[in-house]
C-alpha cells in the first residue's frame, strides 16, 4: 500500500487538518513530518471543534495510528497539556508513537525566538514564538536535545548544560535577560519523559514494516509551500520544509513509496507574519474575507492577512510538491461577490512574469496581474455534490483547476466533515 503526502499549496492554513481528518476513515498511519506547536489544524466534528498543534490530526479516528516523525520540533509541555485536553474530552493517545530521534523544544528556544523577534523590530518574521527557529537552529547547529536523550538522564543533563552555558550568555548578555537554571529544566524535562516514555519509538523502522505489510500511510503537513525553509519566501518563513521533499526526510519513508501528493489550496489567500503576498487586500473586501472565512490564527489568535487567489503560486506548488490531486477549500466563503479576481501572472517594473520571479527583492515589488471571474449570490454550504454548485461557483472552480496544473478532487463547502464535495 503507498503511502500519501499532504500538503498545503500557500502559506498554510488551507484546511490541511479537515483535509487529513477526512482521509482518517481509510489510512491506518497519520504522520506529522515537520514543524511544531508553531502549526495549528482545526477539526470540526458534528458539534465539537478540535484545535491541533503537535498531535498528527489522525488522534481523532479511532483506528488510525498517530505518528510524531523525527523531523518535528517536541516542546513536551505543550504535547502533554494536548494530550490532556483531548483526554477529558473522551479521546485517547495512548496509540500515540513519537521518533526517539525527533528534537525537543527548549525554555531557551522560546525565550531566544520571542527575543529575537524584539530585537529584529519592523524586520521581524512574525514568528509564533513557540521556539521553532531556536530549535531547528540547535539541530542544524548539532546542538540540540532529542526525544531520545529523556530516555538518559545522565545525556540529559550535559546536554542541557552544555546548551544553556551558551544560551545563558546569549540571554544575558546580549538581550539583558534573565539565565535559566539548568538543573531545573533538567529536572522538568525529567518529569515529562516519565509520561512520553511509552510512546518513544523507531517510527521510521514500523513505519517501513507497516507499508510491507499493506497499511495505508498518511504524511500530514504543517505550514505550507511558501513558508518552506528552502522553497518559501526566504527569510519570512518557518524553519523546517512543509514540501512533499519533507515528508520523506521527516519521516524517513523514502520517495519510492510515496503515491501520490494531495496539495490543499484555499479558494482564495492568507498568510500569517511577515513577508511578500502580491494578492493582500489590505481594504474593506480584505476584511470581509477576514470575518466571513474566520481568518485568524488557531494558534495564536493573530489575525491572518487576506487576498485573492494567485494562480502562479499554485502552479509554483504544483511544481515543487509534485501535487498529484488538489483539494480546494473554503469556497463557500467567495459566495455573494459580484466578481472574483484571480492573479494570472505578476508584473514586475513593466515586465510580466508567469513564474514567482527569481530574487526576493522582485517578489517584493511583484504587482498582480487579475483576471476576473463571476460571482455568484447563493450560498453554497448545503450542496452535496459539485453539480449542485452554481454555474459561476463550477466554472471558478474549473478554471482554478486548469490555472494550477493539476486536478482538482475534492471542494469544501464549510468547515464540516461532510462539507465536501467529491469530484472524482
Ligand atoms: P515560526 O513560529 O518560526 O514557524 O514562524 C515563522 C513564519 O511561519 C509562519 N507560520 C504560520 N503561518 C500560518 N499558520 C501557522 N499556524 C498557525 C495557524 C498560526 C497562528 O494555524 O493559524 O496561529 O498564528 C503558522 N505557523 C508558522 C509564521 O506566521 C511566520 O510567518
Ligand atoms: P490548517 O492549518 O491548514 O489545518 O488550517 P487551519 O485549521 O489553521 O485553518 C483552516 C480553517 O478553515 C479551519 O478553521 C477549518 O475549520 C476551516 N475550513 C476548512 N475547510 C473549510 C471549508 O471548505 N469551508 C469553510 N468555511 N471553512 C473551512
Ligand atoms: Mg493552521
Amino acid at each position: 500500500m503507498p503511502a500519501v503526502v499532504l500538503v498545503g499549496a500557500q502559506w498554510g492554513d488551507e484546511g490541511k487538518g479537515k483535509a487529513t481528518d477526512l482521509l482518517g476513515g481509510d489510512v491506518d498511519y497519520v504522520v506529522r513530518y515537520q514543524g511544531g506547536n508553531n502549526a495549528g489544524h482545526t477539526v470540526v466534528i458534528g458539534d465539537q471543534k478540535y484545535a491541533l498543534h503537535l498531535l498528527p490530526t489522525g488522534i481523532l479516528s479511532p483506528d488510525v495510528v498517530p505518528v510524531i516523525g523525527n523531523g518535528v520540533v517536541i516542546d513536551p509541555r505543550v504535547l502533554l497539556e494536548e494530550i490532556d485536553g483531548l483526554a477529558a474530552r473522551g479521546i485517547s493517545a495512548e496509540r500515540l508513537l513519537i521518533s526517539a530521534n525527533a528534537h525537543l523544544i527548549m525554555p531557551h528556544h522560546r525565550a531566544l525566538d520571542k527575543v529575537s523577534e524584539r530585537y529584529l523590530g519592523k524586520a521581524k518574521i512574525g514568528t509564533t514564538g513557540r521556539g521553532i527557529g531556536p530549535a531547528y537552529g540547535d539541530k542544524i547547529y548539532r546542538m540540540g536535545v532529542r526525544v531520545q536523550d529523556l530516555l538518559d538522564p545522565g545525556i540529559l543533563a550535559k546536554k542541557i548544560e552544555v546548551a544553556l552555558t551558551e544560551k545563558n550568555q546569549l540571554l544575558t548578555k546580549v538581550y539583558n535577560r534573565r539565565g535559566i537554571d539548568a538543573g531545573a529544566v533538567v529536572e522538568e524535562y525529567l518529569g515529562y519523559a516519565e509520561r512520553l516514555r511509552p510512546h518513544i519509538a523507531d517510527t521510521s523502522l514500523v513505519l517501513s514494516k507497516a507499508l510491507d505489510d499493506g497499511k495505508f500511510v498518511l504524511l500530514e503537513g504543517g505550514q505550507g509551500t511558501l513558508l518552506d525553509i528552502d522553497h518559501g519566501t526566504y527569510p519570512f518563513v518557518t524553519s523546517s520544509s512543509p514540501t512533499s521533499g519533507g515528508a520523506c526526510a521527516g519521516s524517513g519513508i523514502p520517495p519510492t513509496r510515496l503515491s501520490k501528493v494531495i496539495g490543499i489550496v484555499k479558494a482564495y489567500t492568507t498568510r500569517v507574519g511577515s513577508g511578500p503576498f502580491p494578492t493582500e487586500l489590505t481594504d474593506e473586501t480584505g476584511e470581509w474575507l477576514r470575518q466571513t472565512g474566520a481568518e485568524f490564527g488557531t494558534t495564536t489568535g493573530r489575525n491572518r492577512r487576506t487576498g485573492w487567489f494567485d494562480a502562479v503560486i499554485a502552479r509554483y506548488a504544483t511544481r515543487i510538491n509534485g501535487v498529484t490531486d488538489y483539494f480546494l477549500t473554503k469556497l463557500d466563503v467567495l459566495s455573494g461577490l459580484e466578481r472574483i479576481p484571480v492573479c494570472v501572472a505578476y508584473e514586475v517594473d513593466g515586465v510580466r512574469h508567469e513564474e514567482i520571479p527569481m530574487t526576493q527583492t522582485d517578489f517584493h515589488h511583484a504587482k498582480p496581474v487579475y483576471e476576473e471571474f463571476p460571482g455568484w449570490q447563493e450560498d453554497i454550504s448545503e450542496a452535496k455534490t459539485f453539480d449542485d454548485l452554481p454555474p459561476n461557483a463550477q466554472a471558478y472552480v474549473r478554471a482554478l483547476e486548469e490555472m494550477s496544473g493539476a486536478p482538482i478532487s475534492a471542494v469544501g463547502v464549510g468547515p464540516a466533515r461532510d462539507a465536501t464535495l467529491v469530484l472524482r
